[in-house]
């Protein structure tokens, strides 16, 4: 059955539609615009966060770009990224890990939100730094996040880490851009 798909092209749906292609799924791609047709009550109905990517297949939602990497390798096995029982562990582990305490720190990193004291107990990710080291650590030992082998938690991962440096870089670039004169 025809994934639907609702994206943007400049946006975490660029994720999704890596794994679709993955695992040549067939899809049929909706494009929606930022403030507009994503907040709008059609596509509410699918996600009532108002945000992409989202999936409908077989009459069912996903939302939330890992789950929909998990999914699709699970729905489409013959595309062998879906995780082996020994393989379980380290792919749930670091999938999870990437869609919390990595994106939420890149996030607090790129928003200027120091996490400091106490709160560094509180927050998930714990600082920025010990995130990164933790899945440095991780993947300075394994050529794949588990198994030996790519599975779609590398597509998830490799996308987080892709994204984290595209953020830092475009932060530099907006430092280093000249203020317009008053
Ligand atoms: N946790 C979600 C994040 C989705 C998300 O924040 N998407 C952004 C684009 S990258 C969005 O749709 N923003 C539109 C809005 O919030 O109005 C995921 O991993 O899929």
């Amino acid at each position: 059955m025809t994934i639907t798909f609702y994206t943007n092209p400049m946006s975490r749906g660029q994720v999704a539609r890596w794994m679709l292609e993955e695992v040549d799924a067939p899809y049929e791609q909706v494009l929606l615009d930022y403030g507009t047709t994503m907040k709008g009550a059609e596509y509410l109905a699918i996600n009532p966060m108002g945000k992409v990517p989202a999936i409908v297949h077989d009459g069912h939602v996903v939302t939330e770009c890992a789950a929909i990497c998990a999914y699709l390798a699970d729905t489409f096995p013959a595309a062998g990224l879906a995780p082996t029982a020994a393989e379980r562990a380290d792919y749930y582990r670091w999938l999870f890990f990437a869609a919390g305490p990595v994106e939420q720190a890149v996030t607090f990193k790129f928003m200027q939100v120091p996490i400091e004291g106490r709160n560094e107990m509180m927050a998930g990710c714990g600082t920025y730094e010990s995130a990164m080291a933790a899945l440095d650590g991780w993947l300075a030992g394994h050529d794949y996040v588990c198994g030996g082998r790519f599975t779609a938690a590398d597509v998830y991962v490799g996308a987080q880490v892709a994204w984290g440096c595209s953020s830092s870089r475009s932060r530099r670039r907006r430092r280093s851009r000249p203020t317009a004169p008053a």
